[in-house]
This record gives C-alpha cells, structure tokens and sequence, in this order.
C-alpha cells in the first residue's frame, strides 16, 4: 500500500511534433521580418499611387504578424493528460466526494425539453455511487413543460438507470444510445434485445407524453392533480415575472425513492429562480449562482459539474476522470476546475461551418502547460469552495473527499421552503454574489472571466481531453447562427480586454507571461476585422488602378511573401488534417474563418466601442430567423444557408461581389489594355493570386445570389444592395479617389 500512495492519479506527456513545428514557427517568422525590412524600404514616394495603400497593408500585416506571435504562445509547448481511473478507485472508492450537477436551459423553444431531458438522464446515470450525486435543472424558462417533461424523466429514470448499470450501456443519454444501437445489434445477448425493447418503448411513451404536452401547449388536468408542485404556477405571470419554484422531485435519502431493482437514486431537484422585471437576473451567470446556493443547502456536494442543456455525457466515468485530478495527493489540492472540450454531435463530415476542433484539439493542451485552460463555460468540474471565492493556500488545504452529514434530517418540506429565498431574485443585493463569489456578471463570456479570477487567486486549472469524448452537444446548424454564436464571443472576450479584469493588468504578476498571451489570443479575436477587411479588400481594389502592392515574381523580395503564405497554409491544413478533420473541411474552416473575421468580429468590435461611448443599445438589430423545415436537409447536404437578410449576408456579399468585380474588370483590361499582358502578370501576380482565392473561397456565396432557388439563397433585397455598394465602391475607387 505504501509504495502505490506514490503512484500518481494521473500523468502528463509531452505532445509530439514539437520539432517539427518549432522549425517551422521560427522559419516563418524570419520571413515576418524581411516582409517588413520589403515594406519599410519600398514605400511609394509621396505623390505615387498606392502609397496611402500600402501603408493600410503595412499595418494590417503587423496586426498579423502580432496576432500570429501571440497565437504561437499556444502552441509552442503542448501537453497531453492521461488519468488512471483503476487506480483512485483503488484507493478512494469509499471516499468518493458528492458531485452537484447543474443544468442550464433557458427556453423550450429553442431547447426543446425532450433535449434537455436526455442530459439529465445521461447525467444521473454517471457511474458513481447513486448516494452522492445529484442532478439540479435550472430553468430560466420557468416553464410547466420542462419541469413536466422533469417529473417524466423522473419516472423514467427509475428503469433506465439500472439497465444502464446492468448491461454498462454508453452513451447514456437514452436517445443517443438508441441511434447507437440501431447501427450494430450484434453485440446483444437474448436477454438484452428484450430490455432493449421494454425500455424502448418506455422512453418513446415518454417522449410521446412530453411532446403531446408541448404539442396541446397544456398539461391536462389529470398530470396536474398528481403532481402538487404545479400548482406553483398559480400565482405566475410569464417567464419575466414569477416567484421561485423549488422542487425536490428525487430526495436521494429518502428510503421510498427507489429504482426498480431498489437501488437508490440520485437526488433530482428544479429550480425557477425567482425573476422580476425591475430586477436584473444576468442569464445564465445568474442561474449558476442561485444553482450554488440552493445546492449548498440541500446535497452540498464539493465537486459541481455544469453543462449546457444540450451537452450529454457521452462517457459515465468523466466525473472519474475529473477525480482523479483534484484527489491526487502530489498536486490535486493545488486545481481549481478540469475541463473538458466541447465536441459537437451532429457536425456534418466537412464540417460546412467550422467547429472548435483546432481550439480544444491543439491550442488548448497548449494553455494547459501553463496550467491555465479556460472555463468555457460547459462540461467543467469545479471546486465549490473555488468558486465561491476561496483563494488558494499552501497552509489550508482543500479536502476532496465526502464528509457525512452531521445534524438532525430536516425534512422535505422544511429544506424546500429554506432553499427556496435562497434563488430570490433580491438575495444577491449587497453581497459579493457575482462579484467575488461564484460567476461574475457583466460580461458575455461570464465563463471565462471567471475562470481567470480563478487562477489569479493562485489555482491551477487542467485540460481534459481523453480520446472519447465526455461530453456532446448541438453545433450550430446555420451560417447566421453560426455567425452570432462568434460574434457574441469575441464581443465578451473584447470586453474583458478593456475591462479591469483585462489579462495585461489584471492577470499581471499573477500568472505568466505566456499564459496571459493565451488568454490574449481569444480576447483580441475581434480586433482582427480591421486587417482582414484590409487584406480581403484593398489589393483587390488597386488592381483596378494596375498599382502594385507587393514585389514582383522576378524580385527577390517575393520569397519571404511566398514563404510565409505557403508555410503558414501547409501548417495549418497539417494541423487540421492531425486534429481528425478532412481536406474539404479545412477548406470550409478557412471560409469560416474569412466570414467571422469580417461580420462577427466587425459587428462585436463595433458593438463594443458603441457600448463603451455609453450608448446602450446595439448599433445592429440582429435576428435569426425561424429555420424552416429544408434547413436541416441542407444542412446534412453541407450546401451553405443564407436564408434571412442580415446586415451579415450583405457585408459578406458586397465582399464578395467587390472581389469579383475587381477581377473582371481587370482581366478585361489587362486583355484588351495596351500594356502587355505578360508584364501585367509579373508585377501583379500575388495581388492576382489573393483575389482569385478570395473569388474561388466565395463560390457558395455566388451560388447563393445567382444560381440556387431554394429558401438558403441569399434573399434578393440582399443581393441588390450588396451589388450596388460593390459596385459603388469600385466605381469611386477607379475613377474618383
Ligand atoms: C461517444 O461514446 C461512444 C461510446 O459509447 C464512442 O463510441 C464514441 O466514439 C464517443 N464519441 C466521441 C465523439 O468520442
Ligand atoms: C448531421 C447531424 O447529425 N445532424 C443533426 C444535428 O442535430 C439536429 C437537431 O438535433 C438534427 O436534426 C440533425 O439531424
């Protein structure tokens, strides 16, 4: 025994190819350099066309070239995680500490409770002692449906937990399992196909329950008079305005809440937070919050787990895995949180809109060498002393292990009505709540910002990321969606730059350098617009006015240029292809890539600064619009949706409507034109090059304006106008500036 106390819990290695990639990044920025020694020593003299363009090039490749050193901090020194599961059971199986698990929804509309339910579901059937956990739903959309769909899953759980147990089925989100089982039915016995078939249909009488509700848009009377806490609903008035609704719908001590083999349950508990108008709730950062009290007063479990509604644990040992961090003897009391990726379900094999692949696959073991990964908000363990505020001593330990309860059993009753002001929308007035205690609020991406106060406190945090995947959620399915998902990151991560919380000051001193230029990469995403817009517009342009911006196919000068532009691609379609994608989806991703540069990050930038001059609405009114019932086919086609007309479509369109323009009108010049042809080419080429990219990269955007005739084209009052500023804009550029 002795000797196995010194076996560690987990282990950390190297990644490889680290070499090879060193190589590389140094080599490239060498070429960084002699672009600017070409930039600096070539200026056009005053009075030269184009001198006022190269200056904008000039500064938009040191934009690129700092955002790029910046982003190397990432991936200079990568590390990988591997846990040793057999062996915290060996030693800590008694000792295990209780887990919370909080679940955010906020809508069941958007997310539908039959979703939802399926996380729970999968949640509750974690493989840990049924004792120690428990599952709490917070649903800000303090609706009948999602809490009857609750009380159902309830039900359900109680014959799906033990075949889970019986036959170690994995995932265990029952619908996900059973999409997984359609596929291969070879490994069942005789028993199995026919639990297979009774819990099959129980989960389906479920759904069809859930969905006839949601369907009538009522509960019918009968479901009412059974269950007392509908009528907690009395006294609401919409999803704005409503007092707490608390329901322990499990009590994991009570000893008639079993399953049907007898087994104990985990604790299930709902929670509506009260919510007024006059009074701020800030979503989900709010949510989590009144999530930490309330469970403190009922299971107090000293790990928490969040997950978003959608994101079903797809292995039943992840809470294992965490473990086995946070209980390791050398180093475990020294870690706040483990997260986990973010890895998506129903990605299409191209992955048409990108993913977070290269972030959770490459960059993320990077920030983890500095043992400082982001909390992002999902799939992440937590110490709750961490997150309410606890800062890290060498002196005062934190225990990871379960304590038993000491005190009187308070009933039911009496530990609802006692919870229940604890999710009152006043309880946080002159507290730290949302300042030093739990997640901050004020900031879109709350997660992240809470994440780094985390570790200036002085805890460390872990990335895990094993080969299976722990948890999978719902990857946006359009490109507007897609779109304003980023948007709405790189708006919370250009917040916290300016903010007091802004790694340069706030992390400084406190955690290193390299760790704060990992944090940099993310909160500067939005600043990146102002060069793309540059790069994706103005060579294009001066093309129409035959001035060259770059050195000519003969010059020496071209090698840095193609050196950098073929090192930086190959690198990262290695990078893409090493991460599992496929060819045709790097491509998709760098589409992304130009498309969120351009729209997100412009319209985050903007949004921001219009914030900070005090104007408090959005300078842009963004909508999505309903999906009709083709977006999904599309979307499994991977043919690209442009439905709806957002500001986004026409920035997106008139960029590339310019391109296009630029290019025809030179080619028709240079063919028909009096200079010749060859010498066109030779002083043009990589202005030539970039565009035609640009053009070949846009081919689904003019597919979308001009040939396809399905609902996903680009609307046409979105084409006329995308045409006009186009072509307006060449027009000035060639004859007027
Ligand atoms: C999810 O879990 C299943 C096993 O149940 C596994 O086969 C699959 O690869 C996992 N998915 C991912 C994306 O890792
Ligand atoms: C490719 C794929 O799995 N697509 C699915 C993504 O999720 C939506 C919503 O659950 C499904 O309708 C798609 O079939």
């Amino acid at each position: 025994m002795g000797e196995k106390r010194h076996l560690p819990l987990f282990e950390t290695t190297k990644a490889k190819g680290k070499v090879l990639y060193r190589f590389s990044a140094v080599s490239v920025s060498v070429g960084i350099c002699l672009i600017w020694v070409y930039r600096v020593t070539h200026i056009p003299k005053a009075g030269e066309d184009g001198r006022f363009g190269w200056m904008l090039l000039f500064a938009a490749e040191l934009w690129f070239a700092f955002y790029w050193f910046v982003t190397q901090a990432l991936r200079w020194s990568r590390i990988n995680r591997q846990t040793f599961k057999d062996r915290l059971s060996e030693r800590y199986e008694n000792e295990l500490p209780g887990v919370d698990i909080f679940v955010c929804t906020a809508d069941p509309i958007i997310e539908p409770p039959i979703m939802v339910m399926n996380t729970v579901l999968s949640v509750m059937a974690y493989d840990y002692p049924a004792e120690k956990l428990s599952v709490y739903l917070s649903d800000d959309g303090g609706s009948e449906f999602t809490y009857y769909a609750f009380l159902e899953a309830a039900e359900f759980a109680k014959h799906w937990i033990p075949y889970c147990k019986k036959y170690s089925v994995e995932p265990r989100s029952p619908a996900a399992y059973f999409v997984s089982t359609a596929s291969d039915d070879q490994s069942q016995n005789q028993k199995q196909t026919g639990d297979l078939a009774l819990i099959k249909k129980l989960y389906e009488d479920m759904a069809a329950k859930i969905g006839n509700a949601v369907n009538l848009g009522r509960i019918s009377e009968e479901v009412r008079s059974k269950h007392k806490g509908f009528s907690r609903w009395y006294s609401y008035s919409s999803k704005r305005d409503h007092e707490t609704i608390l329901q322990i719908v499990i009590d994991g001590r009570d000893p008639n809440a079993r399953d049907v083999e007898g087994c104990v349950l985990p604790t299930l508990v709902y929670l509506a937070r009260e919510k007024r108008p006059q009074i701020h709730h800030n979503f989900k950062a709010g949510a989590m919050n009144a999530l930490i009290r309330v469970s403190s007063n009922i299971s107090n479990g000293k790990l928490l787990l969040n997950v978003d509604c959608d994101m079903y644990s797809n292995n039943s040992k992840a809470i294992r895995d965490a473990l086995c961090f946070l209980m390791d003897e050398e180093q475990g009391h020294e870690i706040a949180y483990v997260q986990f990726p973010q890895n998506f379900d129903n990605l299409t094999k191209n992955e048409l809109y990108a993913s977070l692949r290269v972030y959770f696959e490459v960059e993320f073991h990077g920030l983890d060498n500095y043992w400082g990964t982001l909390y992002v908000g999902s799939g992440c363990f937590h110490r709750r002393e961490t997150l309410c505020g606890k800062k890290f001593s060498k002196v005062n330990k934190s225990e990871m292990k379960w304590e038993d309860k000491k005190g009187e059993e308070i009933g039911i009753h009496e530990l609802e009505e006692s919870s229940r002001s604890l999710a009152s929308c006043t309880y946080e007035e002159n507290t730290q709540w949302g300042k030093e205690m739990g997640l901050k609020y004020g900031c879109p991406v709350e997660d992240v910002i809470t994440g780094l106060s985390i570790q200036c406190r002085g805890w460390k945090s872990v990335y895990c990321n094993p080969t299976r995947k722990a948890f999978l959620g719902l990857a946006p399915t359009t490109l507007l969606q897609a779109l304003l998902q980023h948007k709405r990151w790189s708006e919370g991560n250009l917040q916290i730059t300016l903010s007091k919380y802004s790694v340069v000051w706030y992390g400084h001193g406190k955690i290193s350098l390299g760790h704060q230029l990992g944090y940099l990469r993310y909160n500067l995403w939005a600043t990146n617009c102002w060069a793309t817009l540059i790069y994706s517009t103005l060579p294009s342009l001066y093309l129409l006015r035959r001035t060259s911006l770059f050195p000519q196919i003969s010059s020496r000068w071209i090698i840095p240029f193609a050196y950098v532009i073929i090192a930086k691609n190959i690198e990262s379609f290695v990078e893409y292809l090493w991460c599992g994608g496929t060819s045709l989806g790097w491509w998709n991703d760098q589409r992304m890539w130009l498309y969120e540069r351009t729209t997100s990050y412009l319209f985050a930038f903007i949004d921001t600064i219009v914030h900070y001059l005090g104007y408090t609405d959005s300078a842009f009114v963004i909508t999505a619009k309903v999906a009709d019932e083709d977006v999904s086919e599309r979307y499994e086609k991977e043919i690209m949706e442009f439905g709806g007309s957002s500001p986004m479509f026409t920035v997106l369109a008139t960029l590339a409507l310019l391109n296009l323009y630029c290019f025809a009108w030179f080619l028709k010049a240079a063919t028909t034109g009096t200079k010749g042809v060859a010498e066109v080419y030779e002083t043009m080429s990589l202005q030539i090059l970039l565009c035609v990219v640009l053009i070949v990269i846009n081919l689904p955007l003019y597919e979308a304006l001009y040939l396809r005739k399905d609902k996903g084209k680009l609307p046409s009052s979105v084409a006329f106008k995308s045409m006009a500023f186009a072509g307006f804009a060449c027009i000035c550029f060639k004859f007027l500036c």
